[in-house]
């Protein structure tokens, strides 16, 4: 019979997918959940055949040159890469893969919440009830905005993108798009989605501008100061893909100042830190990276990881490797 792989995981997964895991590979696990550090990152890419990491572990060109021969798979437990440094992982001729699909629902559905929470500043009223500081209704208090008939610039058009667009007009949202490319015309017409070659104008005129790109380098800072600027005062903005693709620093600076009206924000720039002074803004709803965040989702993502690695195991191309060309 053929040695299994030895496969390190650096997070805690479901329970049942550490069982199969288990079963299928000599497979190695962080019970504990505590995160590796870079050291340990390196150390264990020294010995795994295959690494499955998650968004906190950087994969950076480092760990990558001083992993062992040994190593031929990255089977990251997630869909974004950002976090591994794709091209030295291709020099090394180490395959990367990915779970994209299986979080698509979700992460829609907490970026429509988000929408919906700023709109109507959820987060604010429940903190005035939970305060004691409520003091009754008023026919002029805790006034958000209608989302019905409001424009939604969507900034990235693909799986994410739209099945929040499919929510957004179920919500009665008309639906517009800046994407490297148009997508398909039947897609544009069932969503009846604007496409905007430029993203400037686009945003220019957005009443909520909602971010569903990878972080890539071509995306870095895309919402730059000057670009935050284009957007009217009474526009906000939600956040569920990586918070390096806006200037965190320009956001809070213009949301402080009201330029901006209000902000959902599930990933921040250097996270788990988050700017404090944003912590201090009521117009805006802050989540802990929470967007994919359900049980069923993260067993989804677990299965997904092992089949790639089986396939890969096997000797086949595992079905989400990730072409770094692509991105
Ligand atoms: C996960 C995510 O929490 O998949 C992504 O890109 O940001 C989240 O769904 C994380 O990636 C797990 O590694």
């Amino acid at each position: 019979e053929k040695k299994k792989p030895l496969v390190v995981v650096t997070r805690k997964l479901p329970d049942v997918i550490e069982t199969r895991m288990m079963e299928l590979f000599d497979a190695r696990l962080n019970s504990d959940d505590e995160p590796l550090s870079h050291a340990q990152l390196i150390e264990v890419a020294q010995v795994a055949d295959v690494l499955v990491p998650t968004v906190t572990d950087r994969i950076d060109r480092e760990v990558i040159e001083k992993a062992g021969p040994q190593l031929r798979l990255i089977a990251s437990f997630g869909t974004g890469v950002d976090h591994i440094d794709l091209k030295a992982a291709r020099e090394r001729g180490i395959s990367v893969t990915n779970t994209p699909g299986v979080l698509t629902e979700d992460t829609a559905d907490m970026t429509m919440a988000l929408l919906l929470a700023v709109g109507r500043r959820l987060a604010e009223g429940e903190r005035l009830v939970r305060s004691g500081q409520w003091k009754g209704w008023g026919p002029t208090t805790m006034l958000g905005h209608r989302i019905q008939g409001k424009r939604l610039g969507i900034l990235g058009m693909g799986r994410i993108g739209q099945a929040l667009a499919r929510r957004a007009r179920a919500f009665g949202m008309s639906i517009h798009y800046h994407n490297r490319r148009r997508v398909y015309p039947d897609v544009e017409q069932e969503l009846e989605a604007t496409y905007w070659d430029s993203l400037d104008q686009m945003l220019a005129r957005m009443d909520v501008v909602s971010i569903n790109c990878p972080h890539t380098p071509a995306t870095y800072h895309l919402l730059s100061e000057r670009r935050l600027k284009l957007l009217r005062p009474h526009c906000f903005i939600v956040n569920t893909s990586r918070g390096e693709v806006i200037d965190e620093t320009a956001l809070t600076r213009m949301l402080s100042k009201g330029e901006i009206a209000g902000a959902g924000l599930d990933v921040f720039e250097h996270e788990p830190a988050v700017n404090p002074k944003l912590l201090r803004l009521d117009n805006v709803v802050l989540l802990p990276h929470m967007g994919s965040a359900t049980i069923e989702g993260r067993i989804d993502m677990g299965e997904k990881v092992i089949i790639n690695i089986k396939t890969f195991a096997d000797g086949h191309a595992p079905p989400d490797r990730v072409l770094e060309t692509l991105l």
